[in-house]
């Protein structure tokens, strides 16, 4: 998955992956069978498993120790999960990495149950005698961000956006998990705070770029590759980066055009391609700042996850 990584990272990685997802086996077990067939169904679908990823990246620029972590990725990606299943719920999405989203195969009700518990138990299984009560607040800090964007995001439905609120859509949505992910995984290996920090704001610049590449591929015209419901982002009213760009420079701003006339726009003043360019940006700014982190392969490691990230097709 991660070229120019030595077989021995990716191996060590690959090792501790596994470990997280059977610590979110065991702690989303629930006496309710229900909610057990959900969460298997959400591990089965074998997700990038990035936030973890990034979490123990991070932690090995500290002194790694793998319990602890492994535990806080845990909890990381539960919390993540639950945001899915959430999110399919409110953009009616039908698929999730090729196969039927909670919400498409249990119902939405189902779907509110099982993701409201998985968010609690993410939280509850960072025991505060182990972890940094400040890192639950962070946590706690980026669900706020995470609900706050969703809903500048649902009160520009149809609207047009500035890039500046789009931004903000994107850091709150996305981006802020990523950052905690980093930091947390950083400060609870005893990370100086500024190498905590400088580790937090890579994982804030990935994560914008990532959603903004998020957003390219709903364009894309090939569900299958990208694993997901596409092509839903203009029908729910979702004018992200590519439709932005598209209106640059034209005097009209309320947008009551059809979404074949969004494409079309889009297509004619290459939105898509401007917007690669910002993703571009964003992960230009955290190569410079993992350029300054101490040498070591883990280093190696995240240079080669932002590029990847930044190419990934799905
Ligand atoms: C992904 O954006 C956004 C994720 C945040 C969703 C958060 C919700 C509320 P996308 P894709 C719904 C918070 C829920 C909690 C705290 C449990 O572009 O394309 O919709 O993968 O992602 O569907
Ligand atoms: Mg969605
Ligand atoms: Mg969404
Ligand atoms: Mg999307
Ligand atoms: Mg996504």
């Amino acid at each position: 998955q991660l070229n120019h990584v030595t077989p021995e990272i990716q191996q060590a990685l690959q090792v501790e992956l596994e470990k997280v997802r059977q610590t979110i086996q065991h702690f989303s077990k629930s006496k309710f069978s229900g909610i057990k067939e959900i969460v298997n169904d959400v591990i089965d679908l074998n997700g990038k498993m990035l936030r973890p990823t990034l979490t123990i990246l991070s932690a090995h620029f500290g002194e790694y120790d793998s319990e602890k972590v492994v535990k806080l990725a845990a909890s990381i990606e539960m919390l993540h999960m639950a945001t899915l299943i959430h999110d399919d719920i409110i953009d009616d999405s039908k698929l999730r990495r090729n196969k039927e989203s909670t919400q498409s195969k249990y119902g939405k009700d189902m779907a509110v149950y099982a993701g409201d518990y998985l968010l609690s138990k993410s939280l509850s299984m960072l025991n505060g005698k182990e972890y940094d009560a400040d890192h639950m607040i962070k946590l706690a800090k980026a669900i706020e961000l995470i609900c706050e964007s969703e809903l500048l995001q649902f009160h520009s439905k149809f609207k047009y956006m500035t890039v500046k609120n789009y931004l903000r859509v994107v850091s709150g949505k996305t981006a802020a998990l990523f950052a905690v992910s980093m930091y947390a995984g950083a400060s609870e290996s005893n990370c100086s705070e500024g190498l905590s920090k400088q580790l937090g704001k890579i994982g804030y610049e990935l994560g914008v770029a990532f959603q903004i590449i998020d957003d390219i591929l709903d364009y894309s015209d090939d569900q299958e590759l990208v694993g997901k419901s596409t092509r839903n982002d203009l029908k729910k009213g979702y004018y992200t980066l590519p439709v932005i760009y598209a209106f640059q420079g034209e005097s009209e701003k309320v947008l009551n055009h059809s979404e074949a006339e969004l494409m079309k726009l889009v297509e004619k003043n290459n939105g898509i391609e401007k917007a690669r360019v910002l993703a571009r940006k964003y992960t230009k700014r955290a190569f410079k700042r993992i350029d300054s982190l101490p040498e070591g392969n883990y280093k190696e490691a995240l240079e080669s996850l932002a590029k990847a990230l930044l190419d990934r097709k799905y």
